[in-house]
Order: structure tokens, then sequence, then C-alpha cells
């Protein structure tokens, strides 16, 4: 079974959490660590990756060292095709659709996928929409942010990439974001895509993932709380009122 069948058969049954690792934050055996505590705690699969920082080696080394680690997908979240993981079980093949460079919607896309080909990775199309403030990847991205006050637009973004063919729609208010997407617009969103509706960006504690989760997200993301020593316990309460 491919990861996307894997993942599409889990979300029939309810919301997914995924856990995200960036490479440049700490060594291959602490991410393993991590992963092994969130995968214990029920995540459903792991993203790998970051806006800066990533390189050929660190990716690599953190994704066989995880996978060494955890028996759940182990999925490549890229920022461009400078490195592109052999090891991962699948990664996401990406477009930033509301970038204004072009490099960023297509141009990297292109000169990545040859290499995904030779490496005969297997792809989930994604729909990439940054949702203001954005953070690093908006600024990194050169993204013209949805405005929080918005949903039409963001409507507007994701229903482009499912009549474009694309798998995932991913809303993402960007790592670190002092809040979440907005409960209206994920469930503007959710009300007018049939695919799956990842949301991420600034989801740190049970009740904001409830509430991400119940307006509409399949899939609740979650990062940096796994960036502090002690994260058990809130990973915990968020993996639960995701799974609630
Ligand atoms: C970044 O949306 C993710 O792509 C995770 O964000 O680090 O804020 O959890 P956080």
């Amino acid at each position: 079974m491919t990861v996307k069948e894997t993942l599409s058969e889990k979300m029939r049954k309810g919301t997914l959490h995924m856990t995200l690792l960036d490479p440049a934050k700490q060594d291959p055996r602490a991410a393993a660590e991590i992963c092994g505590i969130a995968c214990e705690l029920g995540t459903d699969a792991i993203m790998v990756g970051g806006s800066t920082g990533v390189t050929q080696e660190n990716l690599d080394r953190t994704v066989q060292a995880i996978k060494s680690k955890v028996d759940v997908p182990v999925i490549y979240f890229p920022s461009g095709a400078h490195a592109i993981s052999p090891y991962a079980d699948a990664m996401y093949f990406m477009s930033m659709l509301n970038s204004r460079n072009t490099r960023m919607v297509m141009r990297e896309q292109a000169a990545g996928a040859p290499i995904v080909k030779k490496l005969k990775l297997e792809t989930i199309s994604m729909g990439y929409i940054i949702v203001a403030p954005g953070m690093k990847v908006g600024e990194v991205g050169e993204a013209d942010v949805i405005p929080r006050d918005n949903p039409k637009l963001a409507v507007a973004y994701a229903l482009a990439a499912q009549y474009l063919g694309m798998d995932y729609v991913y809303l993402e208010a960007g790592s670190g974001a002092p809040q979440a997407v907005p409960e209206e617009m994920i469930a503007a969103v959710r009300s007018a895509i049939d695919i799956p509706l990842l949301v991420g960006g600034g989801i740190r504690d049970g009740e904001t993932a409830a509430r991400v989760k119940r307006a509409g997200a399949s899939v609740v993301v979650t990062g940096t709380v796994v960036e502090n020593g002690e994260f058990a316990e809130r990973l915990k309460n968020i993996i639960q009122a995701v799974k609630a």
C-alpha cells in the first residue's frame, strides 16, 4: 500500500495528527527520540522539513534515524530541489500557490522532478497556501499571505489546487505563528473542497488543536511543540484532542 493509500484509509476513520521535525534544529538521534515519543502518543506520520538550513546531509541522516525508530510513514516536506531524500517513504510534491516567486510555484518543482523520478519516490501533491502571518516560510517563500479575515481568498486558492488535480491542500499560518489559521477560514475551505485539508502553524495546545479539528482539518500538523525539552504532556493533549 502506498503512503497516500494508508493515510486515506486512516482519514476515513477520523482526523489525523502529524509531527513535523526540522532536520536543522536537532541532531538525528534527538529527532528519532522525539519521533519515538510522538508515535507512542499516537501521531500518525512524521513530516521532515524546514524553511532554511535543510541540507542533503542533515535530511538523509535525520530521515534514516527516524526510520530506524518508528513504523509510521516518514514524509519529506521540502523547501526546494536542493535536497531530496531517497530514504523517506514519500514526499509532498508541493507548490506554494500564493507565492509571488515562480520559483516557489513551479521552477523548484521542475528542477526536482527528474531527481524524484530517478529515486522512484512516492509523491503526494499538495497545494501549499500561506495564511497571515506566514512567519519564516511566508518570508522566504515570498508569499502574498492570505489575510486572516479573507476566507474567500483561501477558498479560491484551495479550489484551484483541487481543480489542478492536487491530492491535498495545506493551510499554513507559519511555524511558531502566534495564532493558528482562523477557524472560519478552515471551515470555509473544508466545505468548498473534497480533498484532504492539512492545517498547521501556531497549534501549541489541546484546546487549539480541538478547535482546528472541529473546524474541519483532516490533518492537524504540529512542529514547534516538540522542540522544547518537556513536550510529552503537551503533545499528548494535542493528539488526544485530535483523536477525540
Ligand atoms: C509548519 O505548520 C507547521 O509547517 C508547524 O507549525 O511549528 O507552529 O507547530 P508550528
